[in-house]
């Protein structure tokens, strides 16, 4: 059996190798992927985060447990996919422009493709005018912009008046997230809804495809 506290430890301590171990180890345990994310990875990064801010972990370990997040949320990735059914929709979801985090919205994409949708997933510091020519190729249901930074929220704001002056506005629902984001944010910058995490995204995806 896997010993699951060495999972938030070896995020923690930006231990890639202990962490893809042991999730392998929880996998074959049959533990449920959203079990070790919501019970174990997230709370790490959260500390991961606190440490930071309060000076005790800096930059390099910043990158190591972003590494060690990753190694292990890929192995989880396939199985938040499902398969078989209909597309619940489609969507362009990317970080915007100037942001480099993207673990979160690896997981929201993830999670959005578990519920059917077919996502086209830009990557992180996404301009504007790539969700522009995105939305043109893709012609998506919904556009999901990720931020993490305060700095980087207002670049949400620039998406959505994009999407405006192109005209395509109409033709499409935006949905936001990110640790920074608020609904009063969202409603001001003139988006559909926020999601506060990867659940809710994919209940509000749901809802405003419908
Ligand atoms: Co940075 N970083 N970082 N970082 N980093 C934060 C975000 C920070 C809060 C740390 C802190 O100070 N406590 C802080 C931001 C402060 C602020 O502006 N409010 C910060 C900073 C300051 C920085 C730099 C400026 C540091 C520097 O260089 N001095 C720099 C900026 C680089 C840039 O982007 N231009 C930087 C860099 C990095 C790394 C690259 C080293 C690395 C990212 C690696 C990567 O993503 N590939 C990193 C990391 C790892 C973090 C923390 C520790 C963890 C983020 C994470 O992956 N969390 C973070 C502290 C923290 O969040 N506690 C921090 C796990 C992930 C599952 O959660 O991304 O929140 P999260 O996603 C959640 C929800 O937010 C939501 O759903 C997910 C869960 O279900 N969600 C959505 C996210 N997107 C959504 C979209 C939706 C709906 C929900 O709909 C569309």
């Amino acid at each position: 059996m896997a010993d699951l506290k060495q999972l938030y430890d070896a995020i923690l301590n930006g231990d890639h190798k202990t962490a893809v171990a042991v999730t392998k180890q929880a996998l074959s345990d049959g533990t449920a992927p959203m079990e070790l994310i919501t019970k174990y990875m997230s709370p790490a990064m959260d500390e991961v985060g606190r440490r930071f801010e309060c000076e005790e972990y800096f930059v390099p370990e910043l990158l190591l447990s972003g590494r060690a997040m990753k190694g292990a949320l890929e192995l989880l990735q396939p199985l938040l996919v499902a398969s078989g059914a209909a597309p619940a929709g489609r969507v362009v979801i990317g970080t915007v422009k100037g942001d480099l985090h993207d673990i979160g919205k690896n997981l929201v994409a993830s999670m959005l493709e578990g519920a059917g949708f077919e996502v086209r997933d830009l990557g992180a510091d996404v301009s504007p005018e790539r969700f522009v020519t995105a939305v043109r190729e893709h012609k998506p249901d919904l556009v999901c912009l990720s931020a993490l930074l305060t700095v980087t929220m207002p670049a949400m704001r620039d998406v959505v008046d994009a999407l405006k002056a192109a005209g395509l506005r109409d033709r499409v629902r935006v949905l936001v997230g990110g640790a920074p984001v608020t609904s009063e944010f969202a409603n001001e910058i003139g988006a559909d809804a926020y999601a506060e995490n990867a659940g809710v995204a994919v209940t509000f995806a749901r809802r405003l495809t419908r």
